[in-house]
């Protein structure tokens, strides 16, 4: 049996990127999700970055994570270049603690939108949720998986805190 044709795009501009998109990727093989990964360099690999966005839809992706840190300009660049919704991860860069990432991702112009998620590995993980959630509308199944993980997610909290094992 051949595997599902990916619905979701992991995008990042580099290696380094990888330890903090890898928790999307995480979440979503949890949910049953295909994904596929790809290094993107809005800077480094500009002609990989237009041909990736400009095929992503006719290739049957549906969103793109797209992650990135500093000069974070993939996720934007993604966005002007496809209709598919782009959810960016601003990534914690060494300087500035990724708060020039999220700058750079969030302040987008009025007409090209990209939904932006938290700073590192928390974003990472929501913006996994947030297209399992988007597939989810979708597909009966993975909506019963993804209420299936809230809900023990929601049972995993303690009523009581306890002191640290010592
Ligand atoms: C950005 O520059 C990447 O998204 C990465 O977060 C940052 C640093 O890249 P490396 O110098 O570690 O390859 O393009």
């Amino acid at each position: 049996m051949s595997e599902p044709r990916p619905a979701i795009g992991i995008i990042m501009g580099s290696q380094s990127d990888w330890e903090t998109m890898k928790n999307a990727a995480d979440i979503l093989d949890t949910l049953g999700v295909a994904y596929e990964t790809k290094i993107v360099s809005a800077h480094r690999t500009p002609d990989r970055l237009v041909e990736y966005a400009k095929t992503a839809k006719s290739r049957g992706l549906k969103v793109i994570i797209a992650g990135a840190g500093g000069a974070a300009h993939l996720p934007g660049m993604a966005a002007a270049m496809t209709p598919l919704p782009v959810l960016g991860v601003p990534v914690q860069s060494r300087a500035l603690k990724g708060l020039d990432s999220l700058l750079s991702i969030v302040q987008m112009p009025g007409g090209v939108p990209v939904g932006t998620l938290a700073i590192g590995a928390a974003g990472a993980k929501n913006a996994g949720l947030m297209a399992a959630g988007i597939m989810a509308l979708m597909d009966d199944a993975l909506a019963g998986r993804l209420d299936a993980w809230r809900q023990s997610q929601t049972d995993a909290v303690a009523e009581e805190p306890v002191d640290p094992a010592s």
